[in-house]
């Protein structure tokens, strides 16, 4: 950051600062990552100066010469590496990913279902206070309450009675296995299109750590930011015969000028997650995940589910006498960043939930193992029982730096 310390050394102070947070905290925010030098140097590039409305080769403006390469070496990974026959790789990140999907294949008040929020949907499934509740009829789909795991048959219940054209599959907060064959069926059943947001799952969908949704669902969406590891954005895979439906609602319908330097570093991120050291990354991210809800358990903490099958794990705070916020507030003055997060059939509201949500994709980066995991949740636990003892976070943090100091993180100076 030569320049920009001499141009702008206030700004470039800041980010110098956030740089050592990143290095010195443990981050366990379960959508966050550690890009690469190589992603974030194909993310910071002169790609950023050129306008190309359009997709390759069928630009509206000259001099696409070689971004019209990027794009379409940035598709044919996709393609190749989820085994998609389109890719749509313009999406500025994952709502308007989602966004062009209804837009693309539906009419502004046609019938949708999604996954509810609190269930550990996203607000694109079909929220209220979100575009899908407000420009479409949504019936949202939940948890049965006995097992906390997707109701399939409720789901399947309220299909036929709602005769939706398109159904949401995917969630930001459910720690179990998603049965894309179940909503396969359900779809079939109403003759609806069926999606899968994979955002929080993607990695773990090629490395087989999770079902791949392909070429079961109609349409994928993804954000490229979180397991994947690229720059922020998002990606839509599809049958080909809808592909024309989603370019149309990404170009001319949602966007103008893609973000060529971020398409390039998508192809950085894809080609790095074809090798074979990133699926080994994805097992180990599921591996730390459960080992993390086991150092949990042994520690009494009550889990959503019981455990995990991916890469996160979801805490009942109130079970503990807290909230999920002040665990939140308390875990980040000792150096370990979360999120409060509702809990299935939360009574809380959304800016002050019961729960707590922790991922492993960022600590399993930086080479974080089981035995670490462990460590981790002690952490936590100590944390949990001092969240107003401010001299014990202190301590709890000093250790939590010697433990980062061990494990450098990938993308961050040296
Ligand atoms: N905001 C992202 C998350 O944290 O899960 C996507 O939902």
């Amino acid at each position: 950051m030569d320049h920009l310390r001499q141009q702008d050394p206030a700004l470039a102070e800041l980010i110098s600062r956030e740089a050592r947070r990143q290095a010195s905290v443990l981050r366990m925010i379960p959508s966050e990552n550690y890009a690469s030098h190589a992603v974030l140097e194909a993310t910071g590039s002169c790609l950023s100066n050129k306008y190309s409305e359009g997709y390759a080769h069928f630009r509206y403006y000259q001099g696409q010469e070689f971004i019209d390469r990027i794009e379409d070496l940035a598709v044919e990974r996709a393609t190749t590496l989820f085994g998609a026959e389109h890719a749509n790789l313009q999406p500025y990140s994952g709502s308007p990913a989602n966004m062009a999907v209804y837009f693309g294949l539906l009419k502004p008040g046609d019938r949708v279902m999604g996954m509810d929020l609190s269930a550990g949907g996203h607000l694109t499934h079909g929220a209220k206070v979100s575009f899908s509740g407000k420009f479409y009829q949504v019936r949202q789909y939940g948890l049965d309450p006995s097992t906390q795991l997707i109701d399939y048959e409720a789901a399947r219940r309220l299909a036929k009675e709602w005769q939706p054209r398109l159904i949401f599959t995917g969630a930001s907060s459910y720690p179990r296995v998603i049965d894309f064959a179940a909503f396969r069926s359900i779809a079939d059943e109403v003759g609806a299109y069926l999606v899968a947001d994979i955002s929080h799952i993607s990695g773990l969908c090629l490395s087989g750590d999770h079902p791949h949704p392909l070429p079961q669902v109609d349409v994928v969406t993804t954000t490229t930011h979180k397991l994947l590891r690229g720059p922020r954005g998002g990606m839509i895979l599809c049958r080909g015969a809808l592909g024309p439906k989603i370019d149309k609602a990404v170009f001319p319908g949602l966007q103008g000028g893609p973000h060529n330097h971020v398409t390039a570093a998508i192809a950085v991120a894809l080609g790095e997650a074809a090798r074979p050291e990133y699926a080994e990354y994805c097992h180990q991210v599921v591996k730390n995940a459960r080992a993390l809800a086991q150092g949990l358990r042994e520690r009494e903490f009550s889990l959503i589910t019981g455990g995990t099958d991916n890469h996160l794990v979801l805490i009942d705070a109130t079970a503990l006498g807290l909230t999920g916020k002040i665990l939140a507030v308390a875990l980040e003055e000792a150096g370990i960043v979360a999120n409060a997060n509702k809990i299935p059939f939360d009574p809380r509201p959304a800016d002050d939930p019961s729960g707590l949500r922790l991922g492993t994709p960022a600590l399993t980066t930086r080479g974080f193992k089981e035995a670490e995991m462990d460590q981790v949740a002690d952490m936590i636990h100590q944390v949990s029982r001092n969240t107003s003892r401010p001299e014990v976070l202190a301590k709890i943090k000093a250790r939590v730096e010697t433990l980062c100091a061990q494990f450098p993180a990938p993308g961050l100076p040296e």
